[in-house]
């Protein structure tokens, strides 16, 4: 059975074999962990992404980890928050399916999120914890390559909400 893990931390330091990158549609790099992403991975990943041509949101497209410690950046796209009624938690939802879906096609075995769409695109964080937890679980009732799914929370808050999901979960 796969895991599920929680952890509170920097994701550009885990030598996992995929991390996820909370990108922008350009996919050409930005703040937040997109920022701390491509400051750690090195001048060649923007390389790489200018040969993607972009992402729409809700998708994800793979790149290697260049100086980071994982293999792979899986880059997807989420949505901004407009107040819940536009598609949001689909779109959310689709960034989690897809990323895992293209670490599969790849036989990944590890791979790790951040909290997509809760810091500069303004999801709540309650909402998004749900939508991903959710998601990630569905994907893994199917057999898969993955054996490791860990969210990483940057933020003591997003840690807390991702472990009491987690914990009413296993009751
Ligand atoms: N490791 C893990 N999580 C982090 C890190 C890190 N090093 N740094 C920030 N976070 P955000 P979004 C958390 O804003 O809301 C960029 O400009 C952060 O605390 O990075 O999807 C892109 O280019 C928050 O919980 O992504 C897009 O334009 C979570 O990562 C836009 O921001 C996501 O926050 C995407 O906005």
């Amino acid at each position: 059975m796969p895991t599920l893990h929680i952890v509170q931390g920097d994701i550009t330091k885990l030598a996992v074999d995929a991390i996820v990158n909370a990108a922008n549609s350009s996919l050409l790099g930005g703040g937040g962990v997109d920022g701390a992403i491509h400051r750690a991975s090195g001048p060649e990943l923007v390389f790489a992404c200018r040969m993607l041509n972009g992402c729409k949101t809700g998708e994800a497209k793979l790149t290697k980890g260049f100086r980071l410690p994982a293999t792979y950046i899986i880059h997807a796209v989420g949505p901004v928050w407009r107040g819940g009624a536009h598609g949001e938690a689909d779109l959310l939802a689709s960034c989690y399916r897809r990323s895992l879906e293209i670490a599969d096609a790849h036989t990944l075995q590890r791979i790790a999120f951040p909290n997509i769409s809760t810091g500069i695109y303004g999801y709540p964080k309650d909402q998004a914890a749900e939508v991903a937890i959710a998601a990630v679980s569905r994907f893994l009732e199917k057999p898969t390559s993955i054996q490791e799914v860990t969210f990483v929370c940057f933020d003591a808050e997003n840690r807390t909400i991702y472990e009491q999901i987690l914990q009413s979960q296993n009751q």
